[in-house]
């Protein structure tokens, strides 16, 4: 069956389609990722309202592609202390935050309860506020550390507090490339078999993928397909991510930038592709804000939130540190044609803005 056609009658598409997909012009490629996108949400733009928390930058492992992680060219190592981080989220609730995001380095000197007792307090503190925290890596990086499972880090992500994992830590699937860019990182295999943990436990996650850097346009399909296979067994993901490589202030060699179409080309496919995914973010921190204004018309739904605050990417070169008002924010998805929604974590609409 000729690729337009499968498209047409919205049948699943294979690695083949997905790599013949980036062959089509961008028009033709948006035309269909809006279709389906406007099939599941409409004109709604999903946001929330959250704080994104980085405690600590000191790092056991060495991602090439990451400026966040203390070393030679970011000697500013730091370690927040549980109080500095409850005096953030004092703030950002009084400012109206439903999620405090937290996401940490692997960081082998605080002891493994640094990591979890925060999360209680933060609970004890704010039961209503969402927790989503610790990526698969970390989980990883505690487990290896500290002589645990998998399940036994994740029974205790549960037992201290923790509502859902953030994407993160799944950078490229495709094993030689995991080995060129973060070596020594949690495997891909596992990256999957811990989402598919938590998962089990009926409990909900999202999932990334950086590309822009030295990857193929082949190894992004790859890393979509096995996602979508996990998602046919488990279904709990929710939303997928593409993060757009930033190029500052680490140790990648990157000969060529990605376009502003590759890039929308990338979101599109990524919304043909996983169709048992609700929902693709365009990350506006890698994206740029205005670009992800325009990817809501190439498949995205979902522009993640105000942020308040954001360490990772801007250490990277993203205009991001000071995140966006809410004010602001609103008003550039309405002009831009779309109904901005609030969201909870779990993609519950808290209030349409129309
Ligand atoms: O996994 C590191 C990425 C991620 C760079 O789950 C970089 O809702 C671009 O996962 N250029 C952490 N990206 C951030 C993350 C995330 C962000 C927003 C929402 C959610 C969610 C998850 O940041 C890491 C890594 O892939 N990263 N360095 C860089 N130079």
């Amino acid at each position: 069956m000729d690729l337009l056609d499968k498209l047409d009658a919205g049948e699943r598409l294979s690695y083949e389609d997905g790599l013949a997909l980036y062959e089509l012009d961008l028009f033709t490629l948006g035309r269909y990722a809006d279709k389906k996108r406007q099939q599941l949400h409409g004109k709604k733009s999903f946001f929330n309202i959250n704080r994104h928390i980085n405690p600590t930058n000191i790092c056991k492992d060495i991602c090439k592609f990451c400026a966040f992680s203390a070393n030679r060219k970011n000697p500013n190592p730091y370690t927040m202390s549980h109080e500095e981080i409850l005096e953030i989220v004092s703030k950002s609730y009084e400012n109206g935050i439903k999620e405090v995001h937290i996401v940490s380095a692997h960081n082998p000197h605080t002891g493994l309860q640094w990591y979890l007792e925060i999360f209680k307090k933060i609970k004890e503190a704010y039961p209503s506020l969402h927790v989503k925290a610790l990526t698969a890596a970390e989980i990883n990086f505690l487990a290896k550390e500290y002589g645990l499972s998998w399940d036994e880090v994740i029974d205790k992500m549960v037992t201290y507090g923790v509502d859902s994992m953030p994407g993160g830590g799944a950078e490229i699937f495709d094993e030689k490339i995991r080995e060129y860019v973060c070596k020594g990182k949690v495997s891909s295999t596992d990256w999957l078999y811990i989402h598919k943990l938590w998962h089990q436990r009926g409990k909900e996650s999202n999932a990334t993928m950086l590309f822009g850097h030295v990857e193929e346009r082949k190894h992004r399909i790859d890393h979509m397909l096995r996602l979508r296979d996990l998602q046919d067994e488990t279904g709990g993901f929710n939303a997928f991510i593409p993060l757009v490589y930033q190029r500052d202030n680490n140790y990648l060699k990157v000969e060529n930038f990605l376009s502003s179409t590759e890039i929308l080309k990338t979101m599109a496919i990524s919304r043909l592709m996983l169709d048992n995914f609700a929902h693709i973010k365009a990350y506006w921190a890698t994206s740029t804000i205005n670009l992800a204004l325009v990817a809501q018309e190439f498949g995205a739904d979902d522009l993640d939130g105000t942020i308040e605050k954001e360490a990772i990417q801007s250490a990277a070169g993203a205009k991001s540190a000071a995140g966006l008002k809410l004010k602001d924010f609103l008003d550039l998805i309405t002009t831009s044609g779309f109904i901005p929604v609030e969201r909870d974590s779990l993609y519950n609409e808290i209030k349409v803005y129309n």
